[in-house]
């Protein structure tokens, strides 16, 4: 066995008349610059030397090749291309085996897509996620996938940025064989009996007939999901060029495609999103702390927040002690819990013994003692501070006292939530978005008291959770309220000037919200905010501009959609502007002596942006929220912001 290395991220060793070429770019072994020479270098070697009869691509760590390097977009490009690489992959002259070793996404598996065949581990990830990163596969991931894999399936993948595991891929024929152990040496044995057959490149099968309207259906389905975005769209028509053009047509209408989109605003972003995404969660100087270990967690409060965290909990592994006030009410908190895992098994999502196995690590008690196993007390009750406080305390005679307690508060201030406790250095906020169990959103209020291994623990439990933890200092509401109670605000007041609430949604919608904001009210219902305002009116600024017309719509017994009339009514269930509404806008608007102005869609949408920066601005200087990009998952996760618009911080950063 010798060794050869051919750039700093690209070496190979030669197993007797095999060059195994490995790539070694961490974190996640993306083709660089250097790597892609590295690559051709190698290629160059193995062309030449008349020892090596066969070439294995694989990579280092658990994964294969993790995409184009995304650093790279926006900066000049670097010969050589991509394209280039794989297209001299698929020409060679010798085998060339994909060794997929872990996850090969976006241009790592359009290499793999290139060589003559591909063997994969179990632990492999495949996809062309490109999509979600506002691109289409820019290196035949759109014409040669289809030639594997047949149209229907090839949209279903690439315009949805669906990644799949081996099985799968295995089952759908993007890989040729599954390997338990030893991929490499299996690859040599492929790669050897490969030499004495002709190969089979990719490019020139042709794509698999298929039934159109099949193919109509996944098509209009994935841009169903799409919801305006363009690069799905573009994915759809380049997978169903592939079909009726050649390699080479559809190649090159490929790369015009892709190096379009990955200029676009839409790309740029979902780029911020991407990068915003792998920053959250990362605490200046908590790096070496170690978080403490939690496998059994306690949820004191089964209601419908509650028993969504519980399956969340379930789902994650732990072993979940639910709490409630008397054996009745424990009992229809096992019966929710368990109701929410039985809709995922009817849905497919869950089979019977993944079930069972929640089920068995669950217990709903009536009596608190229970928590004195736990490792992490969740409380989800009502959101009342003399509640709050009286369960923290009755608390402190329960629990270890390593245990870590985190409060679900929305709006409650958990600083004075802490005070009851006697360790308030074990308080944390762990504020969950409902449907607990399905929302990535979690934010992770750091308090005042916070001990740094508290946060560690509550930062690595939602990672556990799959979810999506944002740290956030103490204020009322937290990131996400905040920034909605401003774009609220702002909303209001435009009403006010001059728009219509269906006007305003009509501009938020055409922006990309899956629901304009009034009827989002009406959905969620007006009757909590109304009991809130009033409860605030004394201790209100009087000065502070105030907009009543919320307040006169409850007044009116316009709660929403559940009563059929809201800041809309819903005949047959149908949003409809309803004058009734207007007119009572119409008197509020006089009552001030307002003379109403018309706005333009693209005025809504730049004040409503406005509105919500500039208080994400008020959070950063108060140092709420750590980092802009933080604000934008926050309203993107949570509150239906459009990830290809970047958020509120990256949009109006760009108008
Ligand atoms: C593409 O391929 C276009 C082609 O069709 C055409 C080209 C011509 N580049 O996610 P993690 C960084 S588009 C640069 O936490 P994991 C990431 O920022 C690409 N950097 O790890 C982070 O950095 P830091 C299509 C990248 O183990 C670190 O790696 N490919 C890239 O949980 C660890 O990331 C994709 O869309 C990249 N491509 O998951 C796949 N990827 O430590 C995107 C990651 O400084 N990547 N980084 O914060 C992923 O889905 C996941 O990273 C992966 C690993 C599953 C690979």
């Amino acid at each position: 066995m010798s060794a050869s290395r051919f750039s700093d991220t690209v070496s190979a060793t030669l197993t007797d008349d095999v060059l195994v070429v490995t790539i070694d770019n961490p974190p996640v072994n993306a083709l660089s610059a250097d790597v892609r020479a590295g690559l051709m270098a190698a290629l160059d070697h193995a062309e030449k030397d008349s020892a090596v009869v066969a070439v294995i691509l694989t990579g280092t760590g658990n994964t294969f090749i993790g995409g184009a390097d995304i650093k790279e977009f926006g900066k000049p490009p670097i010969e050589p291309l991509l394209p280039l690489v794989i297209a001299r992959v698929e020409k060679f002259a010798k085998p060339v085996v994909a060794a997929i070793n872990g996850a090969a996404l976006g241009g790592g598996l359009e290499v793999a897509l290139a060589c003559h065949e591909r063997i994969a581990s179990p632990s492999a990830k495949i996809g062309l996620p490109e999509v979600k990163l506002g691109i289409v596969p820019g290196a035949g991931g759109t014409q040669r996938l289809p030639r594997l894999i047949g149209t229907v399936a090839a949209i279903e993948l690439i315009a949805n940025g669906r990644i799949v595991l081996a099985n799968e891929a295995d089952k759908l024929g993007i890989i040729d064989s599954l390997i338990e152990n030893s991929l490499i040496d299996s690859a040599i044995v492929s790669a050897r009996s490969a030499a004495d057959v002709p190969l089979r490149r990719t490019g020139t099968l042709p794509v698999p007939p298929g039934s159109q309207e099949a193919v109509d259906k996944a098509a209009a389905e994935a841009l169903r999901k799409a919801r305006g975005q363009r690069a799905p769209a573009e994915a759809v028509r380049l997978v169903r060029l592939a079909a009726t053009a050649s390699l080479a047509e559809g190649l090159a209408e490929e790369r015009r495609t892709f190096v379009t989109l990955r200029d676009s605003d839409e790309a740029a972003a979902l780029r911020h999103v991407f990068f915003a995404e792998r920053a959250a969660g990362k605490v200046d100087g908590l790096e070496k702390v170690s978080p403490r270990k939690i496998e059994t967690v306690g949820i004191v409060g089964t209601g419908l927040m509650g028993s969504g965290i519980a399956v969340a909990a379930l789902n994650a592994g732990y072993s979940v002690i639910g709490i409630e006030q008397t054996r009745e009410a424990a009992d229809k908190g096992r019966e929710r819990i368990a109701g929410i895992l039985d809709k995922a098994v009817q849905s497919g999502r869950l089979d019977t013994a993944g079930r069972d196995d929640r089920l068995s690590r669950l217990t709903v008690a009536a009596d608190a003692a229970e928590l004195a196993q736990a490792d992490l007390v969740i409380e989800a009750v009502f959101d009342d501070l003399t509640v709050k406080t009286e369960l923290f305390q009755r608390l402190d005679g329960i629990l270890r006292t390593d245990a870590i307690l985190a409060t679900n508060t929305s709006y409650l201030d958990p600083d004075a939530i802490t005070t009851a406790t006697a360790h308030p250095k074990r308080v944390v906020g762990l504020h969950f978005f409902s449907p607990a169990n399905i929302m990535r959103l979690l934010e992770v209020v750091n308090c005042k008291r916070t001990a740094p291994d508290v946060l560690a623990s509550a930062l690595a439990f939602a990672k556990r959770l799959g979810k999506l933890p944002i740290v956030c200092g103490v204020t009322e509401g937290f990131i996400g309220n905040r920034i909605f109670s401003a774009y609220r605000r702002e909303a209001e007041f435009m009403v006010e000037d001059g728009a219509l609430p269906h006007e305003i949604d009509a501009a938020l919608e055409v922006y990309g919200f899956p629901m304009g904001l009034f009827a989002v009210y009406d959905m969620a219902g007006l009757e909590i905010a109304w009991a809130r305002r009033k409860r605030q009116a004394a201790t209100r600024d009087p000065a502070a501009r105030y907009v009543v017309i919320a307040d006169r719509l409850c007044e009116a017994g316009r709660f929403g959609q559940k009563v059929g009339r809201g800041w809309y009514s819903y005949p047959d269930g149908k949003r409809t502007v309803d004058a009734e509404v207007t007119a009572l806008i119409k008197a509020a608007r006089a009552e001030k002596d307002i003379t109403p102005k018309s706005f333009t869609a693209d005025e809504i949408v730049t004040r409503l942006l406005k509105a919500m920066a500039d208080e994400g601005d008020a959070l950063l200087a108060e140092g709420i929220a750590a980092r802009a990009s933080d604000i934008d998952l926050v309203m993107i996760n949570g509150y239906g912001f459009p990830p290809h618009k970047g958020g509120p911080m990256f949009a109006a950063g760009r108008r």
